[in-house]
């Protein structure tokens, strides 16, 4: 093992602070076994996903087939490096089917992902996958969507006052505030370089992802709605 492999790997391990931890390992496991010789994976971001990765490498392993991941994030691509899951890109690849968390789902299967502010390479695996299966605990199922959650919203930064001004005035807006980084004097800066507006709602109407998407600076919201994509929680 090389030298930081240990330190690394300890660092992915989200310290034993994950949530609802026995209700994840549950349904990780259960993504674990539909793992199949031969398929592209995409691989989500989060706790829930990171648990569930880690199931399917053990799986690859103790069987040795042959399995390649697409990350959905850069901590996706760290935990795949780590745990030594071969990756490929969308580019190269199809995935087969994928595996993702979320933050909230409600009772039409739509989605409020994003809270590790990747939600444009996890919508775009998800787009691309036939199936993504959705990995919850109880907690993250709600009735009405947005109620425990803001939605995050990517923003091009010159785009900032532009977008603003039009989420004050969209349907359902009650909220909006620049995502600050933690003890850090700034905001936080997505992997594609944009900044985030979590957005909060007291109603989320059905069009709202494609309207948010039609604010000119809009990269890509947290909302989900639509996408090939199959629940599984305990
Ligand atoms: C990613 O991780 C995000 O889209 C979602 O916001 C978050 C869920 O994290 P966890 O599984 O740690 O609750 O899937």
């Amino acid at each position: 093992m090389m030298k930081w492999t240990n330190q690394l790997a300890s660092h992915l391990n989200w310290s034993g602070d994950i949530s609802n931890k026995e209700e994840k390992q549950q349904v990780a496991d259960q993504v674990a076994g539909k793992v199949r010789d031969g398929d592209v994976i995409g691989i989500g971001s989060g706790s829930t996903a990171f648990l569930a990765l880690q199931a399917i490498v053990q799986r690859v392993k103790e069987e040795g087939i042959d399995v390649k991941g697409i990350p959905t994030s850069k901590e996706a691509e760290l935990n795949c490096s780590v745990l030594g899951l071969p990756t490929t890109t969308l580019i190269d690849s199809k995935p087969d089917w994928g595996f993702d968390g979320a933050d909230e789902v409600d009772g039409e299967y739509r989605l409020i992902k994003g809270r590790g502010g990747a939600m444009l390479r996890e919508k775009l695996v998800m787009a691309s996958a036939e199936k993504t299966y959705i990995l919850v605990d109880q907690s993250k199922i709600v009735t009405r969507l947005g109620e425990k959650f803001a939605v995050p919203v990517e923003v091009d930064a010159r785009a900032i006052h532009l977008v603003e001004s039009k989420l004050e005035a969209f349907s359902g807006v009650t909220d909006i505030k620049m995502r600050m980084a933690e003890k850090k004097d700034g905001p936080v800066i997505t992997e594609g370089g944009h900044v985030i507006l979590d957005v909060t709602f007291d109603n989320i109407d059905a069009d709202a992802e494609k309207d948010l998407k039609g604010i000119p600076g809009v990269v890509e919201t947290g909302l989900f709605a639509g996408y090939p994509i199959e629940i599984l929680s305990v």
